[in-house]
C-alpha cells in the first residue's frame, strides 16, 4: 500500500512532504484498470477518469492472450529474416542506436465495444463499453529503417510479426504498412514501454487493429503471402449476415464515445454541464464530432479541446444546459476521408449479429429527470 498522508487543514501552516523517488498519483485519485488479475483477457482503461488525450502508461489497457511476458532486455533479440539480403539479430541496445521517431496514436483492440453490442445493460461505464482503446506517445525505430537495413528482396509483400510471450502471437502485416509508418517502439509516454504493453519492444501500427501491434516483438519475417496464423483466420475475421466473412479488416473505422456524463455519474444540479468525450479514426484525423442531446433527432458540432492528430484520440467538448428533462446523449465522429460513424441500426444491418470485431456504432447515455446517467436507452 502506498503511504497515504492526511491532508492538513491548512497546508500553508506546516512544511509539505519531502521528495520521494517516484512521484505517486494524488492519494485522493484512485483510477484503476478493470478487471485486475486476468491471465488471458483484457484490463480496460478507465476512460471516464481521464482528461485530455494521453492515457497514462499505467492505465493503458492490456490485452494478453497468455499472460504478461517478462523478458530480460539483456537477452532479448529481434530477428529480421525471410526474404532479405542480410538477416539481422537486433538487441535492445542495437535498436536504440538507430534513428528514432516519436508519434502519438491510439491502440484499440478489434474487440472493443463487444460487451456493449452483445449484452448491453444500463450499468455499463465508459471503461466497460470502450475501455480497450488507449492513446500514447510512442518512441522507437521505424520498421522501414530495420527492413532497409536487412534489404527486402523483390517479390516480398508481407511481414510476419511474432511475439516472444507464451501466446507466441503472430500476424501478417502488409509490407506497404511496414514501410509506411510502422514503429518498433521501445518507449511509451517518455519512458520504457511498460511490461504489459510489450517491454522491451513492441510493434505499433498507427490506425490498425490492436491485435496486429505485436508485443514482446521477437521476429519480423519478410514473406510473399500472408502466413494465415491462427489470429488472422480462426479469429479477427467477421462473419457477415450474407454468409461471407470479412478477413484482414485491419484499419479501425472512425468512432467516438462520450466519457462524461456517463454511468455511474449523477447530475447533481440543473444548468451547464460539459459533454466531453473521445473520437478517433484509423484513417486519419477527426474533422468533426456532432453531439445530440435528444437521441439523434438533432445534432450540434462539438469543439475540439486539444490536439487533433491523425490516428489519435481527439478530445471533444460540448457545453450543454440541462433544464431537468430526460435526455439521450450521443456523439458522432467524422474523419478526414468523409467517413461518418454509423448509427446502431445501420451497423446492425450491415454487420449482423454474428459480428465479433470492429464495433464502431454510435452509442448513447440516458440522463433521467432525477440526474442518474445510464448506458443506452
Ligand atoms: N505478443 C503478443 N502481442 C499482442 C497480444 C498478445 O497477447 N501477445 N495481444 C494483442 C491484442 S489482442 C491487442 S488488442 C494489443 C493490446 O495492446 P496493449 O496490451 O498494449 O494495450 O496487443 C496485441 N499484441
Ligand atoms: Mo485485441
Amino acid at each position: 500500500m502506498p503511504f497515504v498522508p492526511d491532508a492538513p487543514l491548512d497546508a500553508t501552516k506546516i512544511p509539505g512532504l519531502p521528495s520521494a523517488p517516484l512521484n505517486a498519483r494524488s492519494a485522493f485519485e484512485n483510477p484503476g484498470q478493470a478487471p485486475p488479475g486476468v491471465m488471458s483477457g483484457a484490463s480496460n482503461t478507465p476512460l471516464q477518469q481521464l482528461h485530455g488525450t494521453i492515457t497514462p502508461a499505467d492505465l493503458h489497457f492490456q490485452r494478453h492472450h497468455n499472460g504478461i511476458a517478462v523478458l530480460d532486455p539483456a537477452r532479448h533479440r529481434l530477428v529480421v529474416h525471410g526474404l532479405v539480403a542480410r538477416p539481422l539479430s537486433i538487441s535492445v541496445e542495437d535498436l536504440r542506436r538507430f534513428p528514432s521517431v516519436t508519434r502519438t496514436c491510439f491502440i484499440e483492440c478489434a474487440g472493443n465495444g463487444r460487451v456493449a453490442y452483445r449484452a448491453p445493460k444500463p450499468e455499463l461505464t465508459p471503461q466497460d463499453v470502450d475501455g480497450m482503446t488507449s492513446n500514447s506517445e510512442w518512441t522507437g525505430v521505424p520498421a522501414s529503417v530495420l527492413l532497409r537495413e536487412a534489404g527486402v528482396q523483390s517479390g516480398a509483400s508481407w511481414v510476419l510479426a511474432e511475439g516472444g510471450d507464451a501466446a507466441v502471437l503472430s500476424r501478417s502485416i502488409p509490407l506497404d504498412k511496414m514501410m509506411d509508418d510502422a514503429i518498433v517502439a521501445y518507449a511509451q509516454n517518455g519512458e520504457a514501454v511498460r511490461t504489459a504493453n510489450g517491454y522491451p519492444m513492441r510493434l505499433v501500427l498507427p490506425g490498425y487493429e490492436g491485435n496486429m501491434c505485436i508485443k514482446w516483438l521477437r521476429r519480423l519475417k519478410v514473406i510473399d503471402q500472408p502466413n494465415m496464423s491462427r489470429d488472422e483466420t480462426a479469429k479477427y475475421t467477421d462473419p457477415l449476415p450474407d454468409g461471407t466473412s470479412r478477413q484482414f479488416s485491419f484499419v479501425m473505422d472512425a468512432k467516438s464515445i462520450i466519457t462524461s456524463p456517463a454511468y455511474p455519474e449523477h447530475l447533481a444540479a440543473h444548468g451547464w454541464w460539459p459533454i466531453s468525450g473521445l473520437a478517433w479514426s484509423g484513417r486519419g484525423r477527426i474533422t468533426r464530432v456532432d453531439v445530440s442531446v435528444d437521441g439523434g433527432a438533432s445534432w450540434s458540432a462539438a469543439e475540439f479541446e486539444g490536439p487533433v492528430l491523425p490516428m489519435a484520440h481527439t478530445r471533444f467538448q460540448y457545453m450543454w444546459k440541462w433544464a431537468g428533462q430526460t435526455a439521450r446523449l450521443m456523439s458522432r465522429a467524422v474523419d478526414e476521408t468523409g467517413y461518418v460513424q454509423p448509427t446502431l441500426a445501420e451497423f446492425k444491418r450491415v454487420r449482423g449479429t454474428g459480428t465479433d470485431y470492429h464495433y464502431n456504432a454510435i452509442r448513447s447515455w440516458t440522463v433521467a429527470a432525477h440526474g442518474a446517467v445510464t448506458f443506452g436507452g
